[in-house]
């Protein structure tokens, strides 16, 4: 009896301290669930694949999600006062060794205007009955905004490129101001198409290009289902039909909205401990990557003057994987986890060494999925730099959440790639790195419930455990094919939430999207 109690209180403990949260990072933890700004979303980091003698790895930061991209008049600007960086480890110690620094600055040029874009094709000028003291021909509305200098861009975003390396800190530049595209407000007021082209930066480093700027929100999930605890609108295990399509049986809940993404192309040389292109099979290719949002340690307010910051940087959130403070850390634990260094992560060990999420799915599918008995050693090369994303004989260095990424992995052609990743056999996918059409939802399900990075464990059903997922396997947007990769922005105007029951799971086509 004692027994049966002391299990009911470990599973009562275990359930209520971390239900199932798949949001890549969209809000994940209480901080962040207040201050969205810093609250990064996803993180990726993958060789590039459009092409180009150089290797290449493109990075990129998505911050503050959710956004509803009608929702003016000010939209979402960075925030000026954050720090962000990406930050990359390449000797094993899960200690910066190469970071970029984005800061960004925020122009207000229509001051006198009750939003911060405006335009119509040609503009539009006072009408002959426009009362004095305006003269009718004077101008009154800009024309439609299609370039950074346009007078409607009232609201423009610059912003600086640092990187520093061994304590070196050295500015990338281009050959004018960089600009970010601003959210897609619609048709009649911009060309975003026309803005995103012009923002895609090449600089005066050599192969180092830049992006920033409000963009499609490149995840995608059953989020509702999700958060419903675990009540998916298709049944976590994916039918074989299901798992090889690639379309939605199932809505995309954070389709139609948009993130702020920061993205940089660098030469894989720029990254390696040795400066070089070093095969898949040595132990110097695999580095470690992490995104950082930083605010001052001290604001003072005083209104009605603005703020001012002062004091050294002091860090709001990280995230390296995509899956361990949302569906593996505690809520207790999240913040602590969000301000520390990757190389403390040991003190979260035991989160993802007996993972709660895997005993969630177990107890909430009556067992029909089979989980191992921990400590999850399969979980290592996730947390750890170790085969199969590491060369086997690399330092396995502390235990710590870094998006580990083996360089000297070509990347698969984009007709060939897997959206399952690593585990589709395809082996530029993730959890080596993570490229944007990852699906990491199925993938982190796969992985928690185990068998499938490892050798199989006793129990283990290929086609249970090897087949979780949430029916939704694509982005509701078209990525680029060539850097940054992230696709535009949904239409403020015309922008569509896909939602349970509505016809169409992928971008408005295909099979109704079950209630
Ligand atoms: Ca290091
Ligand atoms: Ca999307
Ligand atoms: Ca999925």
């Amino acid at each position: 009896m004692q027994m049966w109690k002391n299990t009911l209180a470990v599973s009562l403990a275990i359930f209520m301290a971390a239900p199932p949260n798949f949001a890549a990072n969209h809000r994940e933890a209480p901080i962040t669930a207040i201050d969205h700004k810093a609250d990064i979303t996803d993180v990726f980091a993958f060789r590039s694949y459009d092409g180009g003698a150089t290797p290449r790895v493109t990075l990129i930061l998505c911050v503050d999600p959710l956004q509803e991209p009608g929702n003016g008049p000010n939209y979402f600007p960075f925030d000026s006062d954050i720090l962000y960086e990406i930050k990359i480890d390449n000797n094993n110690d899960a200690v910066e060794d190469v970071v970029f620094q984005f800061r960004f600055n925020t122009e207000q040029r229509l001051p006198n205007l009750f939003q911060v874009y405006a335009g119509v094709p040609g503009g539009a000028n006072a009408p002959p009955n426009s009362p004095p003291p305006v003269a009718p021909g004077t101008p009154i509305v800009p024309p439609q905004i299609t370039s950074f200098s346009d007078a409607g861009l009232g609201q423009r975003q610059t912003y600086s490129v640092t990187m520093v390396k061994a304590g070196v800190s050295t500015a990338v530049n281009g050959s004018g101001p960089f600009y970010a595209v601003p959210e897609n407000v619609g048709p009649r007021t911009m060309n975003y198409n026309a803005l995103f082209n012009a923002a895609t930066y090449t600089t005066n480093t050599p192969n180092v290009k830049v992006f920033a700027g409000t963009v499609d929100d490149p995840f995608w999930i059953d989020l509702g289902g999700a958060f419903d605890t675990f009540n998916t609108h298709i049944f976590p295990v994916l039918s074989p039909a299901h798992d090889a399509a690639s379309t939605n049986f199932a809505a995309d809940f954070v389709s139609g909205y948009s993130v702020n993404a920061i993205a940089i192309e660098v030469p894989v040389t720029m990254l390696t401990r040795t400066g070089a292109v070093e095969p898949a099979n040595s132990t110097a290719a695999t580095i470690g990557v992490w995104g950082t949002t930083s605010r001052a340690r001290l604001t003072t307010r005083r209104a009605p003057l603005p703020a001012v910051n002062s004091g050294s940087w002091s860090q709001i959130q990280r995230m390296g994987n995509p899956l361990i403070n949302e569906v593996l850390i505690g809520t207790g634990f999240k913040d602590r986890f969000s301000m520390d260094q990757p190389k403390n992560d040991i003190q979260f060990a035991n989160f993802f060494l007996d993972p709660t999420l895997a005993r969630v799915i177990n107890a909430l599918t009556a067992g029909a999925v089979a989980i191992p008995s921990p400590p999850r050693n399969d979980l290592l090369p996730v947390v750890t730099y170790a085969p199969p994303i590491a060369a086997a004989g690399t330092p396995a260095g502390p235990i710590a959440d870094l998006l580990r990424l083996n360089t000297g992995v070509a990347p698969t052609p984009p007709a060939t790639a897997s959206r399952l990743g690593l585990l589709g056999g395809d082996p530029a996918g993730f959890p080596n790195g993570r490229r944007l059409f990852d699906d990491v939802t199925d993938l982190a399900l796969r992985l928690v419930v185990g068998g499938v990075l490892a050798a199989p464990f006793p129990g283990y059903n290929p086609a249970i455990n090897g087949m979780l997922g949430d029916g939704v396997n694509v982005n509701d947007t078209a990525y680029r094919t060539t850097f940054p990769y992230v696709g535009n922005a949904p239409s403020g105007r015309d922008r569509r939430h896909i939602d349970p029951g509505e016809p169409g799971c992928t971008a408005g086509a295909g099979l109704p999207c079950p209630i």
